[in-house]
């Protein structure tokens, strides 16, 4: 079944914040922050900016009912800052007006007096002065020490990667209406319980004054997990204040200073390896650049914890994470959520030892990819483990030996281009690590003209959530797929949802609706049978048609619920998932947080130009674990796209903020994101054969974050690339790899 939202999209019908009808008298709302990113605010004066003509109202901390506070993770984000900023681009005050412009020039008008303190902008520096964001947090099994000692080969070094912009295409925004009983919002959210509960919280209402209701997302990517909530508590408690409709839609510029990304990391590795290569011990303290705010920094440091092994098994493990406090803004989820930050040091890692000991990289890996049964660090075991299956299939499909070798010879005939070529193993865990998280809600109406609305907790955000929810309902129900909807999602139809992320949306989702369904089938062929005067066991409802004792009947899926309804069968059914058998020990850091993992393999091809620094992806191919796709054509979709990220992530996306802590990347001139001519020539994609996978949606497995990991291919392929011309000497692992900092590497300044 093709992408139920495809055709919508490349028509421009798809309806985004932007696109919804307002009111004719709707106001525009425009962000006030100061030019500095971490200072004291001595005074605060409005009344110019209120003055100019157009502008209906001004906000600051002093208009809120409620509490100013919109924090996560922690009390520690005020709506509107109050005494002091800590990060540039922080709110200060809102102006609402006629149009945007109005609000935009006034805002210009508003005088702040403020006192500059000192900014910290580097991780390290802020764990030099214990500026945490919570207390660090250590994983460990076996013993690291004993492990070293047994070891033939021991290597340390460094690891960094830098942050990420999200880029969604539809920048953030809301719009909110005063309604009688509180506030209707329109988000671009990715949470509309976590925006409802803010809004009550803000506003001092109850969640049941506060509708919040989300079309569809023009991306996301994990920006608006958290951070979407912001603009659209500014837009609810504006329309509160002055009853009138209020928009908030922030402009490119101001959504890139002003949103926390993805967060940069700076590690220091140890790993010790046996002489046969077996990896025995593996230390690693991850320095988390967590920005200026708690918001999601907690479990995105725990994932890259949960994720510092990758697909490998060391039995003896000590990793160390840190959230460090700097006055960036502050840092959140973004694709990966710390994953692919855990994963690239223990990459770095293994490559650092191959150099060391003067073997190929690849063998290291291969003796040390997970075995069925063997536990992860923190004690869940790998069931159905794929780790050792994806690399042979991608052995076999792929012919990496035989790259190589080809590679070898390019590079012995090519003095300015040089041939590089990396492989990256893959594991990645699907669930909320906040066991609660695992939970959704799905409401599903059949009308009474056969028509069925199915509402879920999931956002549909471009990754085709809504096209696999109708699958599911359709194969559940026995139903055509043309009598489905996906409605939108809304907190008056879905309670309590959790944010569509953590790749968990379409599980999660998708397992409330199948069970909604059931349901509603079970009524349907009680009634059925009953109608019939037969037993329950001898009908079924199947591809849109009735059946009994094997027969088709001359009967409709339309006459069935007509009939049904005429005998009072309740048509409409709710259900709650949770996912089963899910537990973790926040004190032993000890569990099994995870439904299941996902596993894969890719090789990545590059050639770079020594001479100028430059270079081509010149194919990936990969072998990814799907389970049994429940739609390939969306799954491969999901694949293309994340690897384009992650390469993005690894060599061209450079986040550059000067002493003062202001963003200078800050357009899409300066930022630097990949592509159709920065995407790899050939990409291809095998799924993972006889993958089976109970604990997920109809057997399939999650897709939307593994396959960015992929990405760390390109670093690696680059750097063994750059190896052919820089023998012995440091080659940093730094990324992203620009072309600047490549030819930096191969031409360093003496
Ligand atoms: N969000 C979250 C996530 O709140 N918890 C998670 O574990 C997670 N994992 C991936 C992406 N988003
Ligand atoms: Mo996410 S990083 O799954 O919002």
């Amino acid at each position: 079944m093709k992408n139920i939202d495809s055709s919508l999209h490349t028509t421009g019908k798809s309806a985004y914040i932007d696109d919804f009808v307002v009111p004719a008298d709707t106001l525009y709302g425009h962000v006030f922050y100061i030019r500095s990113a971490h200072a004291r605010i001595d005074k605060l004066d409005l009344s110019a900016a209120a003055k100019i003509p157009g502008v209906v109202t001004t906000l600051t901390a002093n208009d809120i009912q409620g509490d100013n506070q919109i924090g996560s993770g922690a009390d520690d984000e005020p709506l509107f800052a109050e005494n002091a900023i800590h990060f540039w681009g922080q709110p200060i005050a809102l102006v609402v007006a006629e149009t945007s412009e109005i609000a935009r020039e006034a805002s210009h008008a508003i005088a702040c007096v403020f006192t500059d303190r000192e900014v910290i902008t580097e991780p390290r520096d802020a764990a030099r002065r214990n500026e945490f964001l919570i207390p660090p947090v250590c994983f460990s099994t076996g013993d690291v020490e004993q492990g070293f000692a047994a070891c033939t080969h021991v290597i340390s070094g460094t690891a960094e990667t830098g942050g990420q912009e999200h880029l969604y295409l539809e920048p953030q925004g809301a719009v909110a209406i005063p309604t009688e009983q509180g506030v209707k919002v329109v988000s671009s959210t990715q949470g509309p319980t976590a925006v409802q509960r803010t809004i009550a919280r803000v506003l001092k209402l109850a969640m049941h004054q506060v509708e919040v209701e989300v079309g569809r997302l023009g991306g996301a990517f994990g920006g608006k997990e958290d951070q979407a909530t912001v603009w659209a508590v500014m837009a609810a408690l504006a329309a509160s204040k002055v009853k009138r409709a209020v928009k908030l839609v922030l402009d490119r510029p101001d959504d890139m200073r002003m949103t926390g990304k993805r967060h940069p990391y700076t590690s220091d590795f140890r790993i010790g390896l046996d002489a046969n290569y077996k990896i025995l011990a593996y230390e690693a303290d991850f320095f988390q650049n967590g920005g200026a705010a708690t918001d999601l920094s907690p479990p995105v440091l725990y994932r890259s914890l949960f994720h510092s092994t990758n697909a490998y098994f060391v039995p003896n493990v000590k990793v160390t994470g840190y959230s460090c406090r700097t006055n960036l803004p502050p840092n959140t989820a973004f694709r990966g959520f710390g994953g692919p930050q855990g994963i690239f040091v223990i990459e770095a890692a293994i490559q650092a030892a191959a150099e060391a000991i003067g073997v190929d990289v690849a063998v290291i890996q291969k003796a040390n990819l997970l075995d069925e049964g063997q536990a992860f660090h923190y004690g869940q075991v790998a069931e159905r483990c794929q780790a050792r299956r994806s690399w042979a299939q991608l052995e076999r499909s792929f012919a990496p030996e035989r790259v190589a070798k080809a590679i070898e010879e390019h590079n012995a005939n090519n003095r300015q281009f040089k041939k590089g070529m990396a492989i990256t193993p893959i594991c990645f865990g699907i669930s909320f690590t906040k066991t609660a998280m695992n939970q959704a809600g799905a409401l599903v109406h059949i009308y009474s003209d056969g028509s069925i609305a199915v509402s879920t907790g999931a956002v549909e955000m471009g990754q085709g959530v809504n096209t696999k929810i109708l699958q599911t309902v359709a194969l559940t129900l026995g139903v055509d797929p043309g009598w489905i909807r996906v409605q939108s999602t809304n907190t008056s139809r879905i309670a309590n949802t959790s944010p569509t992320a953590a790749s968990a949306g379409a599980d999660l989702n998708g397992k409330a609706a199948q069970l909604a369904c059931l349901t509603l089938k079970k009524r349907l062929l009680d009634f059925l049978a009953k109608h019939l005067g037969t037993d329950v066991a001898g009908v079924d409802i199947q591809n849109g048609t009735m059946i009994h004792l094997g027969k088709t009947l001359d009967m409709t899926w339309k006459a069935l619920i007509g009939l049904a309804f005429e005998q009072r069968v309740a048509l409409s059914a709710h259900a709650q998932y949770a996912t089963p058998n899910l537990h973790f020990d926040l004190k032993t850091k000890r569990g099994a947080p995870f439904a299941y993992h996902v596993y894969g393999a890719a090789m990545t091809e590059v050639t770079v130009d020594t001479l100028r620094g430059r270079y081509t992806i010149d194919r990936v191919s990969a072998v990814h674990d799907f389970g049994q796709s429940l739609n390939p054509a969306v799954d491969l979709g999901q694949v293309e796209g994340a690897l384009l990220q992650g390469i993005g992530w690894m060599t061209l996306e450079e986040l550059r903020f000067d002493r003062s802590g202001r963003l200078m990347t800050d357009t899409l001139s300066t930022y630097k994101v990949p592509d159709i001519y920065s995407a790899p020539c050939e990409v291809l994609v095998e799924p993972l054969e006889c993958s089976i996978n109970p604990n997920g949606l109809l057997n399939s497995k999650a897709v939307g974050e593994p396959p960015f990991i992929y990405g760390i291919g390109s670093f690696m392929a680059i750097r063994n690339a750059m190896r052919t011309v820089i023998s012995g000497g440091a080659l940093h692992f730094c990324a992203p790899w620009t072309p600047e900092w490549v030819l930096t590497a191969l031409y360093p300044l003496k």
